[in-house]
């Protein structure tokens, strides 16, 4: 058995959940936020045989988009502030960053 931990934007995270649902995955919803742009997005965590991640990963592929997100960068360190006009840059963000994680025991009580 495998442990599928997708993080996707939250824009994606409904759809997401629809169509593996349609095919029978069970999913958790986590709230999570990102290190980098410390905005929210959505973990998910889907657990399922071996046989099935392949799948998982093309519904995973298929409902997540890659999406431009502009960002404004903090000021340099040690530098002159006054002097520093920020700049917003554009990041991309997504489709799904996924790890596939062995699970050594499964149980339900
Ligand atoms: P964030 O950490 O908020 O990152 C959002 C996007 O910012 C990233 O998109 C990437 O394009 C960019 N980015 C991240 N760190 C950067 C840096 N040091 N310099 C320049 N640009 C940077 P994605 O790579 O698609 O990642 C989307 C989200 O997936 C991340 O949100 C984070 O929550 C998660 N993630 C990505 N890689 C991860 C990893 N190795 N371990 C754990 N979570 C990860």
């Amino acid at each position: 058995m495998k442990l599928i931990l997708a993080v996707v934007q939250d824009k994606d995270s409904n759809r997401l959940i629809d169509a593996l649902g349609e095919h029978q995955y069970k999913t958790t919803k986590l709230s999570s936020t990102g290190g980098f742009l410390k905005e929210g997005n959505t973990t998910l965590m889907i657990g399922c045989e071996d046989k099935f991640v392949d799948q998982a990963l093309e519904i995973i592929q298929d409902n997540c988009s890659k999406r431009e997100q502009l960002v404004s960068p903090v000021s340099p360190m040690g530098g002159n502030a006054d002097s520093y006009i920020p700049r917003p840059i554009n990041v991309e963000v997504g489709g799904a960053t996924v790890f596939v994680v062995p699970v050594e025991s499964f149980q339900q009580f």
